[in-house]
């Protein structure tokens, strides 16, 4: 039996009758926003440097209608036995305890702040974007939210504010530090390209990623070591890049030139120092993973880049898990031309390039190193980089 499997679909047809079912109505429309796998440059986005992500095709679903009042009722098929949970939209403030809900209603807050129109919402939801992998499976519930809030009250906005009101519930309702790559990657995303998105500029570069078209899959293994932003580390992390721009004089770590990297590290103490070089060498390295995409090489050539990111996240970030570290380390022995965490980190999935043929055999050596390690089972799926959040009805 196969162990790359395709998570299976979302029903959306079930997700409709949910609906009627909880709200005794019929939904408006209803929307898809996808999780997303970054390639390469993690920790960047919040520094001001360049991120890679994909879109993936595992997305979250909503059927969603618009109230005439300011309550929000949002259901989930994937949590809570599917019952809904009520919010009151006036009553939303930062620092207020919403659980999995502050993702949705944190959207409607953002909006708010903006001076958009807002109105309650119900919703039914539905996603098969693993939750805790560090696939952004809370972006594509935000983001999901926005785009259909957006279309049923004539929001008209840019997909960077549509993504923005989606880091806005993240950072401010839910108390996750994050930037935007992974709301940018949910809202943009394109079909069988990456984007280079240059987080300083919030510009997107729509690169060209066809894998399958040059016999190559990228593989998503997941570790089943979960993690979430809403702890320490995450915020640390950020705390301590913010500590090193400062003490480099500089705005933000994107300021610090590649070229005279090691003397102008060598002003900063060790930790700092590498966590500095980790951000500036991975920024830099998504330039040139994105360059050698562009240039119409093949892509096997952007392998050995992605392994250096993870040696650096590994090494100098400090944000890996043996687990992870375990899979990575498999994948590569049993012939990926690159493999890297992908995500913010201390557990998660990797990823790793590999020709078609090798996509069973190194699944298996992940499954045979996790045994090994004592660590849970991987599970394995090929991820299809595919479009942005939408309305499917
Ligand atoms: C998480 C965050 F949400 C992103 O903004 C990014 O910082 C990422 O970790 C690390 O690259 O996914």
């Amino acid at each position: 039996m196969s162990l790359v499997r395709t998570p299976a679909e979302i029903d959306v047809d079930a997700v409709v009758a949910r609906f009627r079912e909880l709200y005794d109505a019929e939904p408006d429309g209803v929307w898809a926003a996808p999780g997303r796998v970054n390639l390469i440059g993690e920790h960047t986005d919040y520094n001001g440097g360049f991120v890679l992500p994909i879109a993936l095709a595992q997305h979250t679903v909503a059927a969603v209608r618009q109230r005439a009042d300011d309550t929000v009722r949002v259901a989930s098929a994937t949590v809570d036995g599917g019952v809904p949970v009520t919010v009151e939209l006036p009553g939303v403030t930062e620092g207020g305890e919403y659980g999995w809900a502050a993702y949705p209603v944190g959207v409607g807050w953002a909006a708010a702040q903006r001076e958009l129109p807002v109105t309650g919402l119900d919703i039914a939801l539905d996603s098969n974007v693993p939750v805790g992998a560090g696939l952004s499976s809370s972006a594509a519930l935000s983001c999901v939210t926005a785009r259909a809030w957006s279309d049923l009250l004539g929001w008209d906005l840019d997909d960077e504010t549509v993504a923005d009101l989606g880091r806005d519930a993240e950072n401010k309702i839910a108390g996750a530090p994050t930037g935007l790559m992974d709301q940018l990657a949910s809202v943009c995303g394109r079909a069988a390209h990456a984007m280079q998105i240059d987080t300083r500029a919030v510009t997107i570069e729509q690169i060209p990623f066809d894998l399958p078209a040059c016999g190559l899959s990228l593989l998503v293994i997941d570790s089943h070591t979960e993690h979430t932003h809403t702890t320490g580390e995450y915020a640390e992390r950020r705390h301590s890049c913010q500590e090193a721009a400062l003490r480099l004089g500089v705005r933000e770590l994107r300021d610090v030139p590649l070229e005279s990297l090691a003397t102008t590290l060598d002003k900063l103490p060790p930790l700092l120092r590498r966590r500095a070089r980790h951000v500036v060498t991975d920024s830099a390295r998504v330039e040139q993973v994105a360059q050698l995409l562009t240039s119409g090489d093949d892509p096997r050539r952007i392998g050995p880049l992605l392994s250096e990111s993870h040696a650096s996240m590994r090494d100098d970030f400090e944000i890996t898990a043996p687990s992870v570290d375990a899979l990575q380390e498999a994948a590569l022995a049993a012939g990926a031309h690159g493999a890297r965490m992908t995500g913010g980190g201390f557990g998660g999935c990797v990823i790793a390039l590999v020709d078609k043929q090798q996509a069973e055999p190194v699944a298996q050596a992940c499954v045979a190193a996790a045994a090994d390690g004592g660590f849970a089972t991987p599970t394995v799926f090929e991820a299809v980089a595919s479009g942005g959040a939408a309305r499917l009805r």
